[in-house]
């Protein structure tokens, strides 16, 4: 019971994180949430905006221990949920820097302020820890699968996953970990897949596909994600792994046609680009452990409504991701995406 009266979520201001203090705002709005967040070029205080319960920010850096050891005592923190990280694979490529010093060192630091305290911790990863298979496989990934990430990005969340566990095993630290599929939804930041593509359209600019757009991705909607981070959280079995994903897998071409589609535009409406480097083909998860062990599933299966419902977020919300769009499209240009 404790362990839900005073937690730390890392990253709050992000996409996932902001959709996660929303989701807590509704399931357990009796908690005290204290966000802490570097508030990185991806981070959006207007995340946050209108919960009647408003959590307490803190600008900071989780790899700042002397912070983290002082928010979690002046703050009676019994849990943290860790999202904090660098999360974008083609700014991996660019600068591996930030990714290395946040996801490998920062979750360090977390770590041990968690041993120290005697503190439940919950870190949220992906799937791409585990690499790809290539496009006509149909395996899936499980919580057995070898590690074999294959970006930068991947490479830094593979370590922190190591990390935890090691810090299990050895001091028994009361971890669990989410691997999850591809999220999309609210307030996911222009640079990721789905809302480029959207706000690509609703600036007058058409589609960018990497490659073939032959890749596919396993799509998972934030607020499945959400109530399955908190259901392993509060349920799940300590030192353990849950993966996470709807089985909703299409490539990036069937993802951009439905996206025109919904908006009236041509099918053929797209652009081929340069390919990222090294890029992973196929994602699949096998979600049987967390839905046989927590009963969890997904709430949002029909990918076509959220879909159209993150298309309507975006057009209603523009003053919210028109100042990153032209930054991010200068980015992209710079590198022939
Ligand atoms: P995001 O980039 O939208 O948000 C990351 C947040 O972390 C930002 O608010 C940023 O300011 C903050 N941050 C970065 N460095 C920090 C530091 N040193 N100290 C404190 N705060 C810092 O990322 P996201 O898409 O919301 O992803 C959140 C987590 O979920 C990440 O750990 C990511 O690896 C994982 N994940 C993401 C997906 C996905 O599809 N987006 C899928 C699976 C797992
Ligand atoms: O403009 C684009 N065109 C395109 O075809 C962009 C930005 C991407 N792509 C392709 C690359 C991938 O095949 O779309 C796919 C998805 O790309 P991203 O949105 O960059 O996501 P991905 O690299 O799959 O990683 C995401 O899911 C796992 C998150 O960014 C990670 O944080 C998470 O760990």
């Amino acid at each position: 019971k404790d362990e839900v009266a005073s937690l730390l979520v890392t990253g709050g201001a992000g996409f996932i994180g902001s959709n996660f203090v929303r989701y807590l705002a509704r399931v357990n709005p009796q908690a005290k949430v204290v966000v802490l967040d570097k508030m990185t070029y991806a981070a959006n205080l207007h995340n946050l905006d209108g919960l009647s319960r408003k959590p307490i920010v803190i600008r900071g850096d989780i790899c700042d221990s002397s912070l983290v050891e002082q928010i979690v005592k002046q703050h009676h923190i019994n849990g943290i949920v860790h999202f904090a990280a660098e999360s974008h694979n083609d700014n991996s490529i660019r600068d591996a820097a930030p990714f290395i010093h946040t996801n490998i060192y920062g979750t360090y630091v977390l770590l041990e302020a968690a041993r120290r305290h005697d503190l439940r911790f919950h870190h949220v990863s992906t799937d791409e820890v585990f690499g790809d298979t290539s496009v006509g496989d149909v395996t899936k990934f499980d919580e057995s699968s070898p590690y074999r990430p294959s970006s930068p990005y991947s490479a830094t969340k593979a370590a922190s996953d190591h990390l935890v566990r090691a810090w299990w095993r050895t001091y028994g630290t009361r971890v669990t970990i989410t691997n999850s599929s591809n999220n999309y939804g609210p307030f996911q930041h222009v640079e990721k897949f789905i809302p480029r593509q959207i706000t690509n359209i609703l600036t007058g600019h058409r589609p960018k596909l990497y490659g073939q757009g032959e890749d596919v991705r396993d799509w998972l909607s934030v607020e499945d994600d959400c109530r399955a981070i908190w259901d392993v959280y509060r349920r799940g079995r300590l030192g353990q792994t849950y993966l996470v994903g709807a089985d909703n897998r299409l490539s990036n071409l069937a993802v951009v046609r439905m996206i025109l589609a919904m908006m009236n535009r041509p099918l053929d409406e797209v652009d081929f680009v340069r390919d990222r480097p090294g890029a992973d083909r196929r994602y699949a998860i096998d979600a049987s452990k967390i839905r046989r062990e927590l009963g969890w599933k997904p709430l949002q299966a029909d990918f076509a409504e959220s879909l159209e419902a993150t298309i309507e977020w975006y057009k209603r919300h523009e003053s919210w991701w028109m100042p990153a769009k032209q930054t991010t499209e200068l980015r992209y240009r710079q590198e022939g995406h």
